[in-house]
Protein backbone atom coordinates (compact mmCIF):
# COMPACT_ATOMS: atom_id res chain seq x y z
CA UNK A 1 0.00 0.00 0.00
CA UNK A 2 1.19 3.25 -0.37
CA UNK A 3 -0.86 5.73 1.24
CA UNK A 4 0.70 8.62 0.70
CA UNK A 5 0.20 9.50 -2.93
CA UNK A 6 3.79 9.73 -4.23
CA UNK A 7 4.55 13.12 -3.44
CA UNK A 8 7.91 12.51 -4.48
CA UNK A 9 6.71 13.11 -8.17
CA UNK A 10 5.72 16.59 -8.27
CA UNK A 11 5.87 18.64 -11.50
CA UNK A 12 7.69 21.90 -11.63
CA UNK A 13 4.92 24.26 -12.97
CA UNK A 14 6.72 25.29 -16.57
CA UNK A 15 6.90 21.31 -16.61
CA UNK A 16 2.97 21.12 -16.16
CA UNK A 17 2.41 23.66 -18.82
CA UNK A 18 4.63 22.64 -21.52
CA UNK A 19 4.47 18.57 -20.70
CA UNK A 20 1.04 16.64 -23.02
CA UNK A 21 2.16 13.73 -20.68
CA UNK A 22 0.38 15.45 -17.99
CA UNK A 23 -2.87 15.30 -17.39
CA UNK A 24 -5.16 17.07 -15.10
CA UNK A 25 -5.64 13.78 -13.32
CA UNK A 26 -2.10 14.09 -12.32
CA UNK A 27 -2.08 17.33 -11.98
CA UNK A 28 -4.46 17.50 -9.01
CA UNK A 29 -3.02 14.13 -7.60
CA UNK A 30 0.94 14.67 -7.79
CA UNK A 31 1.32 18.74 -8.70
CA UNK A 32 1.76 19.40 -5.34
CA UNK A 33 3.96 18.83 -2.77
CA UNK A 34 7.60 20.42 -3.00
CA UNK A 35 6.89 22.19 -6.49
CA UNK A 36 4.10 24.30 -6.53
CA UNK A 37 3.58 23.81 -3.02
CA UNK A 38 5.99 26.62 -2.04
CA UNK A 39 3.66 29.40 -4.22
CA UNK A 40 2.05 31.40 -1.40
CA UNK A 41 -1.74 31.35 -1.37
CA UNK A 42 -1.84 35.06 -2.43
CA UNK A 43 0.19 34.02 -5.71
CA UNK A 44 -2.84 31.35 -6.96
CA UNK A 45 -5.14 33.09 -8.74
CA UNK A 46 -2.28 34.48 -10.69
CA UNK A 47 -1.25 31.16 -12.02
CA UNK A 48 -3.81 30.65 -14.22
CA UNK A 49 -3.26 27.35 -15.62
CA UNK A 50 -4.74 28.16 -19.56
CA UNK A 51 -1.63 27.37 -21.17
CA UNK A 52 -1.68 24.02 -19.33
CA UNK A 53 -4.46 22.30 -21.18
CA UNK A 54 -3.60 19.37 -22.79
CA UNK A 55 -5.49 18.07 -25.75
CA UNK A 56 -8.78 16.00 -25.74
CA UNK A 57 -8.19 16.27 -21.38
CA UNK A 58 -10.93 18.71 -20.91
CA UNK A 59 -10.33 21.72 -18.19
CA UNK A 60 -7.65 21.86 -16.13
CA UNK A 61 -7.70 21.46 -12.45
CA UNK A 62 -5.96 24.24 -10.56
CA UNK A 63 -2.50 23.82 -9.25
CA UNK A 64 -2.92 22.28 -5.53
CA UNK A 65 -1.82 23.44 -2.86
CA UNK A 66 -0.61 21.31 0.19
CA UNK A 67 -3.05 20.32 2.77
CA UNK A 68 -6.09 21.80 0.93
CA UNK A 69 -8.57 19.76 -0.44
CA UNK A 70 -9.88 20.87 -3.72
CA UNK A 71 -13.50 19.94 -4.50
CA UNK A 72 -15.14 20.59 -8.27
CA UNK A 73 -18.91 21.22 -8.82
CA UNK A 74 -19.05 19.37 -12.00
CA UNK A 75 -22.19 17.84 -13.61
CA UNK A 76 -22.58 14.53 -15.60
CA UNK A 77 -23.76 11.44 -16.87
CA UNK A 78 -24.19 8.31 -14.95
CA UNK A 79 -24.82 5.00 -16.09
CA UNK A 80 -27.70 3.66 -13.45
CA UNK A 81 -27.92 -0.20 -13.06
CA UNK A 82 -30.14 -0.94 -16.09
CA UNK A 83 -27.88 1.20 -18.60
CA UNK A 84 -30.11 4.31 -18.34
CA UNK A 85 -28.10 7.53 -18.49
CA UNK A 86 -29.69 9.75 -15.66
CA UNK A 87 -27.89 13.18 -14.89
CA UNK A 88 -26.05 14.22 -11.41
CA UNK A 89 -24.27 16.74 -9.96
CA UNK A 90 -21.64 16.25 -7.37
CA UNK A 91 -18.53 17.14 -5.81
CA UNK A 92 -15.67 15.98 -7.88
CA UNK A 93 -11.68 15.60 -7.44
CA UNK A 94 -11.32 17.07 -10.72
CA UNK A 95 -12.92 19.54 -13.46
CA UNK A 96 -15.09 18.00 -16.23
CA UNK A 97 -18.01 18.87 -18.35
CA UNK A 98 -21.04 17.49 -18.84
CA UNK A 99 -20.51 15.61 -21.74
CA UNK A 100 -17.38 13.95 -20.27
CA UNK A 101 -17.86 9.90 -20.42
CA UNK A 102 -16.28 9.55 -16.99
CA UNK A 103 -17.40 12.52 -15.33
CA UNK A 104 -15.96 13.32 -11.80
CA UNK A 105 -18.55 13.58 -9.55
CA UNK A 106 -17.57 12.30 -6.31
CA UNK A 107 -14.06 12.09 -4.75
CA UNK A 108 -11.99 9.49 -4.14
CA UNK A 109 -11.23 9.07 -0.59
CA UNK A 110 -8.78 11.53 1.18
CA UNK A 111 -7.43 12.15 4.76
CA UNK A 112 -6.75 15.23 5.73
CA UNK A 113 -3.94 14.14 8.91
CA UNK A 114 -2.72 15.39 11.63
CA UNK A 115 0.26 16.51 10.44
CA UNK A 116 -1.29 18.85 7.97
CA UNK A 117 -1.24 17.24 4.96
CA UNK A 118 -4.48 15.72 2.48
CA UNK A 119 -3.67 12.49 1.68
CA UNK A 120 -5.66 10.47 -1.41
CA UNK A 121 -6.36 6.92 0.11
CA UNK A 122 -9.70 4.05 0.09
CA UNK A 123 -8.06 2.75 2.84
CA UNK A 124 -7.58 4.08 6.47
CA UNK A 125 -5.47 3.91 8.99
CA UNK A 126 -2.94 5.01 6.13
CA UNK A 127 -0.05 2.79 7.52
CA UNK A 128 -2.34 -0.53 8.32
CA UNK A 129 -2.84 -3.62 6.37
CA UNK A 130 -4.88 -4.13 3.82
CA UNK A 131 -7.48 -6.68 4.63
CA UNK A 132 -7.88 -9.10 1.43
CA UNK A 133 -10.89 -8.29 -0.88
CA UNK A 134 -11.63 -6.19 2.34
CA UNK A 135 -12.10 -9.80 4.63
CA UNK A 136 -9.67 -9.16 7.86
CA UNK A 137 -8.14 -12.86 8.15
CA UNK A 138 -8.05 -14.51 11.61
CA UNK A 139 -5.32 -14.09 14.55
CA UNK A 140 -5.59 -17.93 15.26
CA UNK A 141 -8.27 -20.43 15.73
CA UNK A 142 -9.87 -20.18 18.99
CA UNK A 143 -9.22 -23.47 20.97
CA UNK A 144 -12.37 -23.40 23.16
CA UNK A 145 -14.93 -22.93 20.32
CA UNK A 146 -14.34 -24.80 17.40
CA UNK A 147 -14.89 -23.38 13.94
CA UNK A 148 -13.94 -19.85 15.50
CA UNK A 149 -11.45 -17.58 15.69
CA UNK A 150 -9.20 -14.89 17.36
CA UNK A 151 -8.98 -11.69 15.62
CA UNK A 152 -6.55 -8.90 15.38
CA UNK A 153 -6.77 -5.94 17.54
CA UNK A 154 -5.98 -2.53 15.79
CA UNK A 155 -4.44 -4.25 13.09
CA UNK A 156 -6.85 -4.21 9.53
CA UNK A 157 -7.38 -1.04 7.19
CA UNK A 158 -11.17 -0.33 6.24
CA UNK A 159 -11.30 0.48 2.86
CA UNK A 160 -14.21 3.94 1.88
CA UNK A 161 -16.59 4.28 -0.91
CA UNK A 162 -16.29 7.34 -2.63
CA UNK A 163 -17.35 10.60 -1.49
CA UNK A 164 -15.69 9.60 2.24
CA UNK A 165 -13.39 12.42 3.43
CA UNK A 166 -11.81 11.42 6.84
CA UNK A 167 -10.38 13.76 9.16
CA UNK A 168 -7.85 12.93 11.91
CA UNK A 169 -8.36 14.69 15.15
CA UNK A 170 -6.48 17.52 15.69
CA UNK A 171 -5.78 17.74 11.32
CA UNK A 172 -7.18 21.23 10.09
CA UNK A 173 -9.46 20.89 7.42
CA UNK A 174 -9.15 23.12 4.28
CA UNK A 175 -11.25 22.99 1.07
CA UNK A 176 -11.27 25.07 -1.78
CA UNK A 177 -14.76 24.65 -3.85
CA UNK A 178 -15.43 25.48 -7.31
CA UNK A 179 -18.74 26.12 -8.60
CA UNK A 180 -18.17 25.39 -12.20
CA UNK A 181 -21.76 25.32 -13.19
CA UNK A 182 -24.82 27.72 -13.74
CA UNK A 183 -26.61 28.60 -10.34
CA UNK A 184 -25.47 29.38 -7.41
CA UNK A 185 -24.21 26.09 -5.06
CA UNK A 186 -23.39 25.66 -1.38
CA UNK A 187 -20.97 23.18 0.62
CA UNK A 188 -21.68 22.16 4.01
CA UNK A 189 -20.24 20.49 6.50
CA UNK A 190 -23.62 19.62 8.66
CA UNK A 191 -23.34 20.17 12.75
CA UNK A 192 -19.53 20.04 11.63
CA UNK A 193 -19.02 24.03 12.79
CA UNK A 194 -18.81 25.49 15.96
CA UNK A 195 -21.45 24.43 18.59
CA UNK A 196 -22.18 21.71 16.77
CA UNK A 197 -23.59 24.16 13.96
CA UNK A 198 -22.58 23.69 10.29
CA UNK A 199 -19.90 24.77 8.92
CA UNK A 200 -20.71 26.36 5.36
CA UNK A 201 -18.85 28.44 2.47
CA UNK A 202 -22.32 30.29 2.14
CA UNK A 203 -23.35 30.62 -1.90
CA UNK A 204 -20.77 30.28 -4.29
CA UNK A 205 -21.77 32.28 -7.10
CA UNK A 206 -21.33 30.11 -10.67
CA UNK A 207 -17.55 30.30 -12.09
CA UNK A 208 -16.74 31.45 -8.75
CA UNK A 209 -14.21 29.48 -5.72
CA UNK A 210 -14.73 29.53 -1.81
CA UNK A 211 -12.58 28.86 1.15
CA UNK A 212 -13.93 26.69 3.94
CA UNK A 213 -11.72 26.06 6.64
CA UNK A 214 -11.92 24.35 10.41
CA UNK A 215 -10.92 22.50 12.55
CA UNK A 216 -11.65 19.08 12.95
CA UNK A 217 -15.23 18.59 14.78
CA UNK A 218 -15.68 15.68 17.32
CA UNK A 219 -14.85 11.95 16.49
CA UNK A 220 -17.83 11.08 14.51
CA UNK A 221 -19.72 11.06 11.46
CA UNK A 222 -20.89 14.49 9.21
CA UNK A 223 -23.14 14.46 6.07
CA UNK A 224 -21.67 17.27 3.82
CA UNK A 225 -24.12 18.20 0.99
CA UNK A 226 -25.32 21.14 -0.83
CA UNK A 227 -28.92 22.38 0.78
CA UNK A 228 -29.60 24.36 -1.85
CA UNK A 229 -33.67 24.22 -2.60
CA UNK A 230 -33.63 21.52 -0.68
CA UNK A 231 -33.60 18.60 -1.26
CA UNK A 232 -33.13 19.24 -4.66
CA UNK A 233 -29.18 19.76 -5.33
CA UNK A 234 -28.42 16.91 -3.01
CA UNK A 235 -30.73 14.44 -4.49
CA UNK A 236 -28.90 15.65 -8.19
CA UNK A 237 -26.04 14.23 -6.13
CA UNK A 238 -24.54 16.53 -4.32
CA UNK A 239 -23.32 15.29 -0.58
CA UNK A 240 -20.89 13.01 1.07
CA UNK A 241 -19.33 12.23 4.59
CA UNK A 242 -16.70 12.77 6.89
CA UNK A 243 -15.49 10.58 9.39
CA UNK A 244 -13.45 12.02 12.37
CA UNK A 245 -11.14 9.85 13.53
CA UNK A 246 -9.06 9.79 16.84
CA UNK A 247 -5.86 8.62 15.40
CA UNK A 248 -5.27 7.34 19.04
CA UNK A 249 -8.50 5.38 18.83
CA UNK A 250 -8.48 4.62 15.78
CA UNK A 251 -10.11 0.92 15.83
CA UNK A 252 -12.91 2.10 18.35
CA UNK A 253 -16.64 3.45 17.54
CA UNK A 254 -15.96 6.14 20.15
CA UNK A 255 -12.42 6.72 21.80
CA UNK A 256 -11.93 4.18 24.25
CA UNK A 257 -15.30 2.32 23.62
CA UNK A 258 -16.56 -0.42 21.45
CA UNK A 259 -13.74 -1.59 19.77
CA UNK A 260 -14.00 -2.98 16.24
CA UNK A 261 -12.08 -5.16 13.63
CA UNK A 262 -12.75 -2.86 10.64
CA UNK A 263 -15.12 -0.49 9.81
CA UNK A 264 -17.51 0.05 6.76
CA UNK A 265 -19.23 3.20 5.96
CA UNK A 266 -22.82 2.81 3.84
CA UNK A 267 -23.99 6.10 2.07
CA UNK A 268 -27.60 5.12 0.41
CA UNK A 269 -29.25 7.06 -1.71
CA UNK A 270 -31.92 7.77 -3.92
CA UNK A 271 -32.47 9.46 -7.48
CA UNK A 272 -35.12 10.94 -9.04
CA UNK A 273 -34.65 11.07 -13.21
CA UNK A 274 -37.56 13.64 -13.46
CA UNK A 275 -35.71 16.08 -11.29
CA UNK A 276 -32.69 15.41 -12.39
CA UNK A 277 -34.41 15.30 -16.63
CA UNK A 278 -35.44 19.26 -15.54
CA UNK A 279 -32.79 20.49 -14.27
CA UNK A 280 -30.58 19.38 -17.11
CA UNK A 281 -32.81 20.95 -19.52
CA UNK A 282 -32.28 24.39 -17.32
CA UNK A 283 -34.76 24.74 -15.31
CA UNK A 284 -35.36 24.46 -11.64
CA UNK A 285 -37.35 21.90 -9.53
CA UNK A 286 -40.05 22.91 -7.24
CA UNK A 287 -39.90 19.99 -4.90
CA UNK A 288 -43.49 21.14 -3.43
CA UNK A 289 -45.11 20.76 -6.92
CA UNK A 290 -42.66 18.50 -8.50
CA UNK A 291 -43.24 15.82 -6.13
CA UNK A 292 -39.81 13.40 -5.51
CA UNK A 293 -40.71 10.02 -7.41
CA UNK A 294 -37.05 8.12 -6.82
CA UNK A 295 -36.32 5.35 -9.54
CA UNK A 296 -33.36 4.70 -8.53
CA UNK A 297 -31.74 3.83 -5.19
CA UNK A 298 -27.92 2.93 -4.65
CA UNK A 299 -25.71 1.55 -1.64
CA UNK A 300 -22.34 3.54 -1.88
CA UNK A 301 -23.21 4.56 -5.51
CA UNK A 302 -24.14 1.05 -6.55
CA UNK A 303 -27.69 -0.86 -7.13
CA UNK A 304 -28.45 -4.57 -7.30
CA UNK A 305 -26.36 -6.67 -9.15
CA UNK A 306 -23.74 -3.99 -9.37
CA UNK A 307 -23.88 -3.72 -5.30
CA UNK A 308 -23.51 -7.15 -4.94
CA UNK A 309 -20.27 -7.40 -7.09
CA UNK A 310 -21.96 -9.72 -9.59
CA UNK A 311 -21.36 -8.22 -12.53
CA UNK A 312 -18.27 -8.98 -15.67
CA UNK A 313 -15.54 -6.53 -13.98
CA UNK A 314 -13.82 -7.97 -11.37
CA UNK A 315 -12.12 -4.32 -11.07
CA UNK A 316 -15.78 -3.25 -9.69
CA UNK A 317 -17.04 -6.47 -8.44
CA UNK A 318 -13.78 -6.06 -5.85
CA UNK A 319 -14.43 -2.57 -5.13
CA UNK A 320 -18.02 -3.89 -3.96
CA UNK A 321 -16.45 -6.32 -1.83
CA UNK A 322 -13.72 -3.72 -0.45
CA UNK A 323 -16.09 -1.66 0.38
CA UNK A 324 -19.26 -2.13 0.88
CA UNK A 325 -20.09 -6.27 1.40
CA UNK A 326 -19.57 -6.98 5.07
CA UNK A 327 -17.61 -10.28 5.60
CA UNK A 328 -15.55 -11.74 8.38
CA UNK A 329 -14.57 -15.12 10.50
CA UNK A 330 -16.89 -16.24 12.98
CA UNK A 331 -15.92 -15.22 16.21
CA UNK A 332 -17.37 -16.01 19.94
CA UNK A 333 -18.73 -12.40 21.10
CA UNK A 334 -21.01 -11.08 23.58
CA UNK A 335 -20.72 -7.87 21.06
CA UNK A 336 -22.01 -5.69 23.71
CA UNK A 337 -18.94 -6.23 26.15
CA UNK A 338 -17.49 -3.89 23.36
CA UNK A 339 -14.51 -6.29 22.06
CA UNK A 340 -13.76 -7.58 25.18
CA UNK A 341 -10.02 -8.69 24.59
CA UNK A 342 -9.68 -12.94 24.50
CA UNK A 343 -5.66 -12.75 25.30
CA UNK A 344 -3.29 -10.82 24.60
CA UNK A 345 -3.04 -9.43 20.85
CA UNK A 346 -6.86 -10.73 20.24
CA UNK A 347 -9.56 -9.07 20.24
CA UNK A 348 -13.54 -10.57 20.35
CA UNK A 349 -15.13 -7.63 18.75
CA UNK A 350 -17.47 -7.12 15.74
CA UNK A 351 -17.18 -4.95 12.66
CA UNK A 352 -18.68 -1.05 12.41
CA UNK A 353 -21.38 -0.48 9.77
CA UNK A 354 -21.70 3.09 9.52
CA UNK A 355 -25.11 4.01 7.90
CA UNK A 356 -25.63 7.20 6.40
CA UNK A 357 -28.29 8.30 4.64
CA UNK A 358 -28.00 11.79 2.72
CA UNK A 359 -30.90 11.19 0.52
CA UNK A 360 -34.48 11.52 0.68
CA UNK A 361 -36.12 7.47 1.57
CA UNK A 362 -36.73 6.42 4.65
CA UNK A 363 -34.26 2.93 4.69
CA UNK A 364 -34.96 0.10 6.99
CA UNK A 365 -32.23 -1.87 6.62
CA UNK A 366 -32.80 -5.35 7.22
CA UNK A 367 -30.29 -7.74 7.82
CA UNK A 368 -31.11 -11.73 7.93
CA UNK A 369 -28.51 -14.15 10.27
CA UNK A 370 -27.72 -11.79 12.93
CA UNK A 371 -28.91 -9.17 14.63
CA UNK A 372 -27.15 -5.58 14.67
CA UNK A 373 -26.27 -3.93 18.07
CA UNK A 374 -26.94 -0.25 17.92
CA UNK A 375 -24.52 2.47 19.54
CA UNK A 376 -24.80 5.61 18.32
CA UNK A 377 -27.60 7.96 16.27
CA UNK A 378 -26.36 11.35 14.59
CA UNK A 379 -23.37 11.37 16.77
CA UNK A 380 -25.00 11.15 20.07
CA UNK A 381 -24.21 7.57 22.27
CA UNK A 382 -27.18 5.97 22.90
CA UNK A 383 -27.17 4.81 27.01
CA UNK A 384 -26.75 1.15 27.73
CA UNK A 385 -29.83 1.46 30.14
CA UNK A 386 -32.60 4.03 31.22
CA UNK A 387 -33.84 3.74 27.78
CA UNK A 388 -36.49 6.70 26.58
CA UNK A 389 -38.15 8.04 23.81
CA UNK A 390 -36.75 11.11 22.10
CA UNK A 391 -38.86 14.16 20.64
CA UNK A 392 -39.16 12.67 17.66
CA UNK A 393 -40.33 9.48 18.23
CA UNK A 394 -37.74 6.74 18.29
CA UNK A 395 -36.26 4.69 20.91
CA UNK A 396 -33.18 5.81 22.64
CA UNK A 397 -30.73 2.86 24.24
CA UNK A 398 -28.56 0.27 23.13
CA UNK A 399 -29.87 -2.14 21.56
CA UNK A 400 -30.15 -5.46 19.09
CA UNK A 401 -32.52 -4.43 15.53
CA UNK A 402 -32.93 -6.27 12.87
CA UNK A 403 -34.57 -3.50 10.73
CA UNK A 404 -32.34 -0.60 11.46
CA UNK A 405 -34.31 2.46 10.70
CA UNK A 406 -32.40 5.38 8.80
CA UNK A 407 -34.20 8.57 8.41
CA UNK A 408 -32.95 11.55 5.47
CA UNK A 409 -29.86 12.92 6.47
CA UNK A 410 -29.48 10.75 9.63
CA UNK A 411 -26.73 8.19 10.30
CA UNK A 412 -26.21 5.20 12.72
CA UNK A 413 -23.33 3.63 14.21
CA UNK A 414 -23.97 -0.18 14.72
CA UNK A 415 -22.18 -2.95 15.18
CA UNK A 416 -22.53 -6.35 13.30
CA UNK A 417 -21.03 -9.40 15.33
CA UNK A 418 -19.94 -11.96 12.70
CA UNK A 419 -20.94 -14.60 15.43
CA UNK A 420 -22.35 -17.89 14.94
CA UNK A 421 -25.82 -17.11 14.02
CA UNK A 422 -28.58 -18.25 17.04
CA UNK A 423 -30.18 -20.53 14.74
CA UNK A 424 -27.78 -22.27 13.38
CA UNK A 425 -28.06 -25.61 15.57
CA UNK A 426 -24.97 -27.69 15.65
CA UNK A 427 -25.52 -30.06 13.19
CA UNK A 428 -25.47 -27.71 10.69
CA UNK A 429 -22.61 -25.50 12.21
CA UNK A 430 -20.03 -28.34 12.25
CA UNK A 431 -20.83 -29.46 8.73
CA UNK A 432 -20.37 -26.37 7.80
CA UNK A 433 -17.37 -26.47 4.72
CA UNK A 434 -17.69 -22.97 3.08
CA UNK A 435 -18.95 -19.39 3.47
CA UNK A 436 -22.73 -18.01 4.26
CA UNK A 437 -24.05 -15.27 2.81
CA UNK A 438 -26.70 -13.17 3.92
CA UNK A 439 -28.71 -10.37 2.35
CA UNK A 440 -29.53 -7.50 3.70
CA UNK A 441 -31.97 -5.46 2.07
CA UNK A 442 -34.21 -2.39 3.04
CA UNK A 443 -37.72 -2.92 4.00
CA UNK A 444 -38.93 0.16 2.45
CA UNK A 445 -39.35 -1.59 -0.49
CA UNK A 446 -39.74 0.38 -3.35
CA UNK A 447 -36.06 0.84 -2.56
CA UNK A 448 -35.02 -2.64 -3.74
CA UNK A 449 -36.34 -1.80 -7.24
CA UNK A 450 -34.88 -0.06 -10.48
CA UNK A 451 -36.45 2.27 -13.23
CA UNK A 452 -39.62 1.67 -11.29
CA UNK A 453 -39.61 -2.75 -12.03
CA UNK A 454 -36.78 -4.20 -11.94
CA UNK A 455 -36.42 -6.21 -8.97
CA UNK A 456 -33.93 -6.67 -6.93
CA UNK A 457 -31.95 -4.11 -8.23
CA UNK A 458 -32.25 -1.59 -5.98
CA UNK A 459 -30.18 -0.94 -2.26
CA UNK A 460 -28.97 -4.08 -1.77
CA UNK A 461 -26.09 -6.16 -0.35
CA UNK A 462 -25.35 -9.58 2.02
CA UNK A 463 -23.06 -10.06 4.24
CA UNK A 464 -20.69 -12.83 4.65
CA UNK A 465 -19.59 -15.63 7.70
CA UNK A 466 -16.41 -16.95 6.24
CA UNK A 467 -16.02 -20.69 6.37
CA UNK A 468 -13.34 -22.80 8.04
CA UNK A 469 -9.94 -21.20 7.15
CA UNK A 470 -8.10 -23.23 5.79
CU1 LIG B 1 -35.44 -9.83 4.91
Amino acid sequence: MAPVENNQEAVPDDAVRDSAEVRRWDLLRYGVATGLGLVGLGAINSRKPANAVVPDAGPVAEPTIPGVLDLYINEGYLKMVDDTLVYHRGFGERPTEARDPRPSLALTPAVFNATGEVVFSRSYPLNAALPPAGVPAPYKADPVNPGQYYIRRNYWASYFPQRVIIAETGSRLRFRIYNRLAKPHEFVLHGAGLDGGDATTGPIAPGSMAWLELDAPAPGTYIYSDPTNAPVERVLGLFGALLVIDPAFAWDVVPGRASFERQWVWICHAIDPEWARIEAAGGTVDPRTTRAVPRYFTLNGRSGFESLGLTKDPVLNLAAQEETLIAGYPRQLDVRKFGEGAEAGTLRGGQLVRMINPGLVAHQMHFHGNHLWTIRRDNVNFPRHDAFVSADGHIVVQQWEDVVELDPMSHKDCVIPLKRPPDAIDPVWFARTSDWQYPMHCHAEPSQTAAGGMYPGGLVAHWTLKGPAS
